[in-house]
């Protein structure tokens, strides 16, 4: 037959999403759960102990299957040089669609999670500004607010590839991504409020952790979209997450939405805090850094399968993962079975929104042979995922932020997956 009757779209197995796949398993000798319709057309149907008996009623808050409990945020060692500090990954590899489970949204603290109590919390503004201003959290409910899906990345996320480190799954390499509806209040409403002054050019955020985190920000992009989230998911912003309120800023690196937000102070200059100096900053070759590379880049991960998965047999595989740009929404992503060499366009599963992930999805058939599997990003502006030697030929070696680079899955010949260069 020829590839195009069995639905190839390009080298090495991958398929054509109309193609029938015909995996589901014929009735014969299986026992299925008939449900309320009864045995049919040969199959023989069996009654569950599940199906049999009425199960524990409703509770006030919810957990998940205990079939499912295998599902956590994989956590880095702590330091005892580094109280608090580290982070805290998503499973990538087991999650779906495109929002990430509050539990399951990703960490990174560099000084642990403060514990605090709202009613003792202020938001004070203050700075170049006409008035000002303290607010309470109750203060904060009353305004208006808006809801915005977007994903949050650390600018440290897959900065093992460029380390070169060996090994490694989704979650462990790039699972400092996650991606959540966030409600709250403009920034600019709050400014607007204060009245911010001619001269002013900058805003300095300070979090109420140990670390007083701290970053700067372009006052063009606080009065654009920048909010003080107070929901996350529809629930309150969770402690791990910045509760009572943190600063969301679309599309940036993760380290500029201020947890626990304590003050915005309005300046002329960059308050050149130690996390836009000592640290967030890539170093070229010739020692010179940039300093304040806010958007993240256009970029996809094949999540599955994707490194330390097992593929059984042989047989249809549906690729899927995500994709995401700090600059617009996701336009294309394709897909290859060959390490580069053909691409097929991925169907794109659901929401195509503003700077939130994406989930796309591709069949492939593994006919048991080595395949390396990649995906390729384009974004609504036209910007295309770079190669891991495009990003080395652009800034060297001496950083590790900001990287968007493609991601090489290999599968060896008894369907082990695993982290490759190419
Ligand atoms: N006050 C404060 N804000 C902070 C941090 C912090 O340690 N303290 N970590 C920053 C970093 S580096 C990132 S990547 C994001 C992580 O947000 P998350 O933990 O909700 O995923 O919060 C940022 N905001
Ligand atoms: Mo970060």
């Amino acid at each position: 037959m020829s590839d195009e009757k069995l639905g190839k779209v390009a080298g090495n197995g991958l398929i054509s999403r109309r193609h029938l796949l015909k995996v589901g398993a014929s009735g014969a000798g299986l026992a299925l759960s008939a449900g309320a319709l009864g045995a049919d057309q040969g199959l023989s149907f069996q009654i569950p102990t599940w199906s049999r008996q009425p199960g524990p009623g409703a509770t006030a808050y919810g957990a998940r299957s205990p079939f499912a409990d295998d599902l956590q945020r994989l956590a880095a060692q702590p330091n005892p040089t580094y109280p608090g500090g580290g982070s805290s990954r998503s499973p990538l590899q087991h999650l779906q669609g495109t929002i990430t489970p509050n539990s399951l949204h990703f960490e990174r603290h560099h000084a642990g999670v403060p514990n605090i109590d709202p009613s003792q919390h202020m938001l004070v503004i203050n700075g170049l500004v006409r008035q000002p201003l303290a607010f309470r959290y109750e203060d904060l409910l009353k305004y208006q607010m808006v809801s915005r899906i977007h994903f949050l990345e650390c600018s440290g996320n897959s900065g093992a590839l460029l380390r070169g480190e060996i090994g490694g799954s989704a979650q462990s390499l790039h699972g400092l991504v996650s991606c959540a509806e966030w409600t709250g209040i403009p920034l600019s409403t709050l400014l607007d409020e204060a009245g911010v002054l001619p001269e002013a050019a900058w805003v300095a955020a300070v979090g109420a952790d140990a670390a007083s985190m701290g970053r700067s920000i372009p006052l063009t992009k606080a009065l654009d979209d920048v909010m003080v989230a107070l929901y996350q998911n529809g629930e309150a912003v969770r402690p791990g997450q910045g509760y009572p309120m943190r600063l969301f800023c679309p599309g940036w690196e993760g380290n500029v939405s201020v947890k626990w937000l304590t003050q915005i102070k309005v300046t002329q200059e960059p308050a050149q805090f130690r996390d836009e100096t000592s640290k967030y900053t890539d170093t070229l070759q010739n020692r010179s850094s940039y300093q304040f590379t806010f958007p993240m880049g256009t970029k996809s991960l094949i999540t599955s399968p994707s490194g330390e998965m097992t593929l059984n047999q042989p047989g249809i595989y549906q690729i899927t993962g995500i994709a995401w740009s700090g600059r617009g929404s996701i336009r294309q992503v394709e897909v290859s079975a060959d390490g580069g060499k053909t691409w097929a366009e991925a169907a794109i599963q659901g929401h195509q929104l503003d700077r939130a992930l994406t989930r796309f999805t591709i069949p492939w058939e593994w006919n048991g042979g080595d395949a390396i599997l990649q995906s390729r990003a384009t974004d609504s502006r036209g910007s295309i995922q770079p190669t891991r030697s495009d990003v080395i030929a652009s800034r060297g070696t001496l950083s590790f932020y900001h990287n968007p680079c493609i991601q090489s899955w290999q599968v060896g010949p008894a369907g082990e997956v695993r982290n490759v260069y190419v």
